[in-house]
């Protein structure tokens, strides 16, 4: 990404804050876009909980039932005593469908809001007392680093809820390679990903009748505005998802519907009439596909878990 390819730079580059940075380059590209992380501010998350709670968004319903129903297998094939570790925990509800069963040294969440993460971290713990957990605030998106000292119990990473259908596939790699390096020979990847199916079942997921996502997505413009003193008119915005079947991916964008002009960080954009922001990919794959990529960054497949319908697939990795 590059900054200097902003219109109007009034600020000298180290005043401006990352965030800054990164918003002001994506927004300086054509097409112009901005990264999904910045959709989880509070009234975000809020909204993202609302969407999972949508008969048409079927991945967390689809997802708890594959990971409950084979939780017995999934933990065997995890092994006891290791440490397990969940980039983007938020509020540590999902490793609650295997705790019952699944015998921990430790457990690292790791989320990008501390506060939640905190909470989050308080209340796992008052219901197993007995479990060492270390949240650890940061972006996985820039950099994984758990600090393991070599003869801690080995780290099995927990990515579910198709959220590594967000990267395109080659950072999908980088990231599974971060995670792999942060094991020796013993570790594991237990990762939930998002099938290839009926474009009319991905469309209606987001796009949904109640405008859930609509919201969610519009919501994005005005985290920017609080993040960066902007004046964005979101009203001037569009819900637009479409999924793209050659591609394999949903793409969400924000489709401007009149001209508009906005400041941002103190830098003008102008935004044509029928312009697109893009705001997020959710790449779907066939379990084959995916475990192509895993091979790339140093991975073998143990076992692969679905629903009878094949909408979803969790899958259980290993280092090679
Ligand atoms: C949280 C990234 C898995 O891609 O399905 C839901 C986000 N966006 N509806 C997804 C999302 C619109 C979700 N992930």
């Amino acid at each position: 990404m590059n900054l200097f390819t902003a219109q109007k730079i009034e600020q000298p580059f180290d005043e401006l804050t990352q965030v800054a940075q990164e918003v002001i380059a994506g927004l300086s590209q054509s097409p112009k876009q901005v990264s999904p992380k910045y959709f989880y501010d509070e009234k975000g998350s809020a909204l993202f909980d609302a969407i999972t709670e949508l008969d048409e968004y079927y991945v967390p319903r689809v997802e708890k039932a594959i990971l409950v129903d084979n939780r017995a297998e999934i933990c065997a094939a995890i092994g006891s005593g290791m440490t397990l570790v969940e980039p983007g925990a938020g509020s540590c509800e999902k490793i609650r469908w295997l705790l019952p069963e699944l015998d921990l040294a430790a457990y690292i969440p790791m989320d990008i809001s501390g506060e939640h993460l905190q909470a989050s971290a308080v209340s796992l713990g008052d219901d197993y007392a007995e479990l060492k957990i270390t949240p650890q605030v940061c972006d996985h998106t820039l950099g994984i680093d758990i600090h393991l000292a070599a003869d801690d119990a080995p780290p099995v990473f927990f990515y579910p809820g198709s959220s590594v259908g967000n990267f395109e596939p080659e950072a999908a790699v980088q990231f599974m390679r971060a995670m792999r390096a942060q094991m020796q020979d013993t570790g594991g990847l237990l990762i939930g990903v998002d099938t290839k199916k009926d474009a009319d079942i991905l469309h209606a997921a987001y796009n949904d009748s109640a405008g859930v996502t609509a919201q969610f997505n519009i919501n994005l413009l005005d985290n920017l505005n609080s993040l960066l003193e902007g004046d964005i008119d979101t009203d001037k915005f569009v819900h637009h998802a479409l999924y793209n079947a050659e591609r394999g991916r949903i793409e969400m964008h924000l489709r401007c519907t009149g001209r508009h002009s906005a400041q941002l960080a103190g830098q003008q954009f102008e935004f044509a009439e029928g312009e697109l922001v893009h705001t997020e990919y959710s790449y779907k794959y066939h379990p084959d596909e995916f475990i192509e990529l895993a091979r790339s960054a140093g991975f073998a497949p143990v076992k692969v878990w679905q629903d009878d319908d094949r909408w979803f697939a969790v899958m259980y990795f290993e280092p090679v």
